[in-house]
């Protein structure tokens, strides 16, 4: 069933305030770092809130929203979460990684203590749902479920970087653990754990560049 209705609020900008607005946009992104030296200031739920009802604007395959995010604060499971991820990259760092990998890890100085799980205020760990499950339990199919699923947490991390939140995007592999720590459902699969809060005030980032349009676009024009 079709029920579209008028596209609201569009802005028709001019040609010099569409280039202003895309110069400041791209120079606010541009200051965004991981980073990985977290204090432990809490941060108002509130703000979590926002920014995950943020991520949950993005654009997903038949609309199906085939994300679930679940916020941590609580230092239990926190706590849990950390010893479980620490135990996963402790193999990754020991035995699963080639060394290709590690010399590639190499400029970004990890390892396998990961005291921020602990420290930061909030861990966001994203699930993606391979199938939706309706109010009966009956299965329906979700579609481009990654692709939806990673737009959402590029947004989600847009969104805590505005409110003038730190992040790290942190992919322990493999993460079923969270799974179990957090009780989710079948369909669904821990796709990225994103910890937020405030650096420290002596954080330390790589002294990293970012390729330039040359590199990662071409134009026919
Ligand atoms: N998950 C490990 C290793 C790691 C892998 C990649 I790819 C990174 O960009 C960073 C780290 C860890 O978190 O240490």
């Amino acid at each position: 069933m079709k029920n579209f209705i008028p596209l609201p609020y569009y802005s028709h900008y001019s040609d010099k305030i569409m280039l202003e607005k895309s110069q400041e946009f791209n120079q606010f992104l541009q200051r965004r770092r991981t980073v990985r030296d977290f204090s432990s200031k809490a941060v108002a739920k509130e703000v979590i809130e926002q920014c995950i009802l943020a991520a949950g604007s993005a654009p997903s395959g038949a609309h199906m929203q085939p994300w679930h995010f679940v916020a941590i604060s609580n230092k239990q499971i926190k706590a849990k979460i950390r010893a479980a991820a620490e135990m996963e990259e402790k193999e990754f760092y020991q035995h699963r990684a080639s060394k290709e990998w590690l010399k590639a890890l190499e400029p970004l100085g990890t390892d396998t203590n990961k005291p921020f799980l602990e420290t930061a205020p909030w861990l966001i760990a994203v699930f993606a749902e391979r199938y939706g499950l309706d109010a009966e339990g009956k299965r329906y199919k979700h579609y481009y479920t990654p692709e939806s699923v990673g737009i959402s947490c590029g947004m989600l991390i847009s969104a805590l970087h505005a409110s003038g939140l730190a992040t790290l995007t942190h992919t322990p592999s493999p993460m079923g653990f969270l799974k179990d720590i957090l009780k989710r459902p079948t369909n669904e699969r821990p796709y990225l754990l994103v910890v937020c809060g405030h650096p420290t005030d002596d954080a330390m980032i790589p002294d990293l560049s970012r390729n330039g349009l040359q590199k990662i676009a071409s134009f026919f024009e």
